[in-house]
């Protein structure tokens, strides 16, 4: 340890006696740092939580801006309508013999005005007087900004920073103004479930606190330096409050919802949210915010800051140190981020910023993500709107599974339990929905979903048509138990779900004239229209047999595994069709010049293991055939997805071109518009390294963490393979702590694009299959303890 710190210490020296920049890794600081204040949310403000409250950070000068959200508020719900009934229609499924009999008639445009006219879900309603755009369905709404003015103003300042620190989670802001130094630290505690911001100055300042918020204000207080506002969103009257304690050495005056401080060289603001909000079908209502506030900040009380942020730093670093990530090579964190990147974008090598990209995923979702929170939505936990793109909401024909790709991958399994939360609460609503518009047992959700259980086919066709969403999210269900074998969760939590999204599929599907099951009416997501026989469900159904079928044999249910493995082998298989593509359809209409952005019907190759290079070759060959054909360029999500399909099919600098492609400053290529852009122009990330779809949707940066994940090891296909699509241009280096199915926590480090060293330690006792560049290895491994493999293994 001495050692190590000896030799960096002299490394550092030399390079500075060199003038060269440090070509090791250990010095590098995981940080975005800027050398102005941000003025535009979505660009170049922070992103800081606490898993609950999702907040961002502007720095400015004069004023800072804290805007922040809270996970559960809502609008929307049986609060917006009393007639709202999750969407359904419950003589829907009496349309569905009629439907199936046009589709084999091959009458698909019939069959699509049938589906639309009765088989879609009920739209938003809106109440006389609500402005906002969603009605009834609802979006997520932001709680407001907390504007803190410093007494100084807008003047000009000497050495102006403002950063993020993921090592620490931690925003800084320093700057200094005649020798007197001004210094701002803000971050997110889950543990004690509030937000901390800290102003310290050299010369004693004046602060102004206010709170806007464009939802309704019922009652402001402010009482033993406690402020509080209790309010309710406007469209559904879901009631909240939000309060800060102040901790300082001023004087603090308060009138009219303003709260003024003299004085002070420090200023501690506690902050804290929350909402009535309950997931609980069918009321959603319940939760006892004023307690669950007031108990939070009473809990601070003679906690300094110091110990907030001891606290803080234990339970985020026990997460986020379980993994490290080093490449050798130029880093070049002396620069500012945004041109950084720019540099990148121009062709300047910085594995410091593939590292870090890598590395802020971890930290959003941390950030985003905690036991007992509100699942990430398309925009993590950050919305500064009313009504923002797309409601804000949990869609599952790919963003919301994208959003927490990472989270087994990259060792943070206890971060995925706000979407497995989420999941069972879908379960009840879902199964009304399976029986009212399909008749079947089991459960579905579709395109978009909200916090208050619409699960119905979406008001729209044909994007709103999408029953597959339950598989598919009850994939993370299998694949917690899959990575963290614990059979108490997966009887008592993850296989009742399974089973039920496993039936609805069970009854769905339809044998076609071959005796093949396909699923019909069937949709590929928002690509083309309602046909029979869309690949994507299949692979989907596969998926969720297969994995009932092994965990309904690790739990002794033989007659479920039967029936799912009977049903999974008669599903029809996927298709290569006539220019060697892997058909999107049943039929063989795809077309080699369409670019679209969703790739679903590769669905086997990733996110499912149905297809592989190792186990189904030719299969992945038609894959990787579609995948060229759509090309590299697209939206920011969809960049995100195809360096996972590129890792999965072994090519690690393709791969590494899309990682590329989804750092780039976004509209680097065609100005990036921050409006909905569905061709690809303008993805990327903005300045503060938030994915662009545009416009910002955090699934990209959550795709592109999995997929450098998914390029180092897979374990997908029942081996652990190392380093399976190691990109060229990254020869050295070492990552630790990534997770593999089973059980196992494996540290890599090669050289020269060579395995050096392998590290393994698994939680069972048992034998594994380990794959190296085409030659596998079987070790006996006893629980807990370390295994090695070297290139001599294999
Ligand atoms: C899916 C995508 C869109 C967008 C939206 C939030 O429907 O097709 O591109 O990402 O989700």
């Amino acid at each position: 340890m001495m050692l190590a710190r000896y030799k960096t210490v002299v490394f550092v020296c030399f390079s500075v006696l060199l003038g060269v920049k440090s070509t090791f890794s250990q010095q590098r600081t995981l940080k975005l740092w800027y050398d102005k204040p941000a003025t535009d949310w979505m660009r170049e403000a922070l992103p800081i939580g606490n898993g609950y409250i999702g907040a961002m950070f502007f720095g400015g000068i004069g004023e800072e801006q804290i805007q922040f959200s809270e996970g559960s508020l809502w609008s929307g719900g049986p609060g917006a309508n009393p007639a709202y009934n999750f969407g359904n229609r419950p003589d829907a499924w009496k349309y569905l013999g009629k439907v199936r009999e046009l589709i084999k008639q091959g009458k698909l445009e019939e069959a699509n005005e049938l589906v639309e006219k009765h088989m879609t879900g009920v739209a938003p309603a809106k109440q006389p007087g609500d402005s906002t755009d969603w009605g009834d369905y609802g979006a997520q709404q932001t709680m407001g900004d907390l504007f803190i003015k410093i007494g100084h103003g807008q003047v000009p300042v000497e050495g102006y920073r403002r950063e993020l620190d993921l090592q620490k989670a931690i925003g800084q802001v320093s700057y200094s103004i005649k020798g007197n130094a001004y210094y701002r630290c803000f971050f997110g505690s889950y543990p004690q479930g509030v937000m901390v911001y800290k102003f310290t100055s050299d010369k004693a300042e004046r602060y102004v606190l206010h709170f806007n918020t464009p939802q309704h204000k019922e009652k402001e207080s402010f009482e033993d330096l406690r402020y509080s506002c209790v309010g309710n969103v406007p469209n559904n009257k879901l009631a909240f409050e939000t309060a800060y304690q102040l901790v300082t050495d001023g004087n603090v005056k308060y009138a009219d919802g303003t709260v003024s401080v003299e004085g002070a060289k420090s200023l501690l603001i506690i902050h804290t949210a929350a909402t009535a909000y309950q997931m609980r079908y069918p009321n959603y209502t319940g939760n006892d915010f004023r307690n669950i506030v007031k108990r939070r900040l009473d809990a601070t009380k003679g906690i300094n800051d110091k110990q907030l942020f001891q606290a803080h730093q234990e339970d985020y670093q026990r997460l986020f140190n379980r993994v490290s990530f080093h490449l050798s090579g130029h880093s070049a964190d002396h620069l500012p981020t945004d041109k950084r990147q720019q540099l990148f974008f121009e062709g300047g090598e910085d594995v410091g910023l593939e590292q870090l990209y890598f590395q802020y995923g971890r930290y959003l979702m941390i950030a985003a993500s905690r036991p007992g929170t509100m699942p990430m939505h398309l925009q993590g936990k950050w919305n500064n709107s009313v009504n923002p793109p797309w409601a804000a909401d949990y869609h599952t024909n790919i963003n919301e599974q994208m959003l927490y790709w990472p989270a087994e991958l990259t060792n943070l399994a206890e971060c995925h339990e706000p979407l497995i939360d989420y999941i069972e609460s879908l379960v009840e609503p879902g199964k009304k929905s399976a029986h009212d518009f399909f008749h079947t047992r089991g459960w579905v959700v579709n395109t978009m979903n909200n916090a208050f259980g619409y699960t119905a086919v979406n008001w729209g066709l044909p994007w709103g048509f999408y029953p597959a969403g339950a598989a598919w999210l009850t994939q993370h269900v299998w694949e917690h138990y899959a990575f963290n074998p614990d059979k108490a969760y997966l009887r008592n939590r993850a296989y009742p779900i399974m089973q039920e999204a496993a039936r609805f599929w069970i009854d769905y599907l339809t044998p076609d004239a071959e005796d093949h099951l396909v699923s019909s009416p069937s949709y590929s997501p928002e690509h083309g229209g309602i046909s029979g026989g869309a690949s994507m469900d299949h692979q989907i159904a596969w998926d969720i047999l297969n994995n009932s079928f092994e965990a309904a044999t690790v739990l002794g249910d033989q007659s479920f595994a039967d029936t799912a493995r009977r049903i999974r082998d008669r599903i029809l298989p996927p298709q290569v069709g006539r220019w060697g593509q892997l058909q999107e359809w049943k039929e063989d209409v795809d077309d080699p010049h369409n670019k679209h952005r969703h790739v679903s019907h590769l669905f086997a190759l990733h996110p499912g293991r149905q297809i592989s290079p190792l186990k189904t070759p030719e299969l992945a060959e038609a894959a990787k055939v579609g995948l060229e054909a759509r090309g590299d360029e697209a939206t920011g999500w969809s960049l995100g997805w195809k360096v996972n399909f590129w890792a999965r099919l072994k090519d690690g600098d393709r791969a590494l071109k899309l990682y590329k492609m989804v750092i780039k400053p976004a509209g680097a290529i065609k100005a990036g518009t921050g409006t909905v852009n569905y061709e690809g122009d303008g993805s990327g990330s903005y300045a503060n390294l938030l994915d662009a779809h545009p416009p910002f949707q955090l699934d990209g940066n959550m795709g592109a963490t999995a997929g450098v994940a998914e390029m180092l090891m897979q374990s997908q296909t029942g081996e652990i393979e190392l380093l399976p699509a190691l990109p060229t241009s990254w020869p050295t280096g070492e990552v630790k702590g990534l997770r593999a199915r089973g059980g196992f926590t494996v540290n890599l480090k090669w050289e020269a694009g060579q395995l050096k060293a392998a590290e393994i330690t698994a939680d069972q006792t048992g034998p594994k299959a380990f794959v190296y560049q085409g030659k596998s290895r079987n070790i006996d491994l006893v629980a807990g303890k370390k295994y090695k493999l070297t290139l001599r293994d294999f």
